[in-house]
């Protein structure tokens, strides 16, 4: 490989050039099981849903939905010039089981942001802690491997035992400024979703699926080309970094103000965008997200961002700050747990590390 050569997977930001995206799928998608990991997470109005229907398909009719704007999501991304790739089909109503533990059912292959982060040439299975997740990522492994062969680096952070000593049972809802965590410290873990890339400088929240140990594996991992930022984030149920902080450019930051209160330092030189609230109707069905969802987009490069069709209010300040909105239609999608973040991870964008700061 000559030098500057860009490789196959390749991403350093959220703003590059973007030329090939994994997009997931709900194929298979099933309701995970009852925890304490989804209380401290999941809106108390389906509470009651998954107690009753833990290892069950999602309803019929919304996964159908959701296929279609997949369907239609993927035909723009072609139209835009990149490539999508789609996850195994995998059944993930079969039970799992460790040594240690069982679980009714798996969860679903919609959300690769979760599951894989790609550093530069690297992809790197994250260790999820969630039990319904632990085999997520196989439903990744036929394109990892394509991708291994082309020159990827392939890493997987320790498999997590997850046994009863990674979960704080007592857990109950925090107020504000309260830090309480459904998990503990017991072994690294974290969703690739709470950790996000601006090049050289890479930040992260603790949530109640990423904890210290988790940030301080991928830091000494990564060593010192990479410095990790810790974000202090008022939020009493987080879980993903991707509705709270998005860097969309060099000098472009898109922030939830509700719960990001203190910007880093380093940040002041950036344009500072708040995303204003969801146009989303309370009556819509988000098994597990809040409204907040609208400003999880997707940058296609510096000026092409994808947003949702009906979110008038977000698709007016993109156009006030510069940027270039390409619509689709993803509410019945957003149903499942996330928008054009989520479900999608960078494989390759056309640029290089660098520092912005
Ligand atoms: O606002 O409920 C959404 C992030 C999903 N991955 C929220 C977090």
């Amino acid at each position: 490989m000559k030098k500057n050569e860009i490789q196959h997977v390749n991403s350093h930001n959220e703003w590059d050039p973007l030329e090939e995206v994994i997009v997931g799928t709900l194929d298979g998608a099933t309701i995970p099981e009852w925890h304490i990991q989804l209380e401290s997470t999941m809106p108390k109005k389906f509470w009651n849903f998954y107690k009753k229907n833990g290892g069950r398909p999602f309803p019929e009719e919304q996964i159908r939905a959701g296929k279609r704007d997949l369907n239609d999501f993927i035909k723009i991304l072609e139209s835009e010039g990149v490539t999508a790739r789609r996850p195994d089909p995998i059944d993930f109503s079969r039970p799992i089981s460790t040594p240690d533990w069982t679980a009714r059912g798996g969860l679903y292959a919609a959300m690769p942001r979760d599951v894989l982060l790609v550093i530069g040439n690297e992809i790197i299975e994250a260790p999820m802690a969630w039990r319904s997740r632990y085999f997520e990522s196989f439903a990744y492994r036929s394109l990892i491997k394509e991708y291994f062969k082309k020159g990827a680096g392939w890493t997987a952070v320790p498999k997590p035992q997850m046994n009863d000593s990674l979960y704080n049972y007592n857990y109950t809802e925090p107020k504000e400024e309260e830090k309480r965590y459904s998990i503990t410290e017991f072994e690294p873990v974290f969703d690739a979703a709470d950790f996000i890339k601006c090049g050289r400088d890479i930040f992260v929240q603790k949530s109640n699926c990423t904890n210290q140990f988790g940030i301080d594996w991928l830091e000494r991992h990564l060593g010192n080309e990479y410095t990790i930022h810790v974000l202090e984030v008022s939020d009493t149920h987080p879980m993903h970094i991707d509705a709270t902080f998005m860097p969309l450019a060099p000098g472009k930051l898109l922030i939830n103000k509700e719960r990001l209160k203190k910007i880093p330092g380093m940040f002041k030189n950036w344009d500072i965008f708040e995303a204003p609230p969801s146009c989303l109707p309370d009556s819509h069905c988000l098994y597990m997200t809040s409204k907040w969802i609208n400003m999880n987009v997707l940058m296609l490069d510096e000026k092409r961002v994808m947003v949702e069709k009906s979110e008038e209010r977000i698709i007016k300040s993109f156009k006030n700050w510069g940027f270039k909105p390409i619509l689709c239609n993803f509410r019945n999608f957003n149903t499942f747990g996330g928008s054009f973040h989520c479900v999608t991870v960078d494989i390759r964008r056309r640029g290089e590390l660098k520092s912005y700061f």
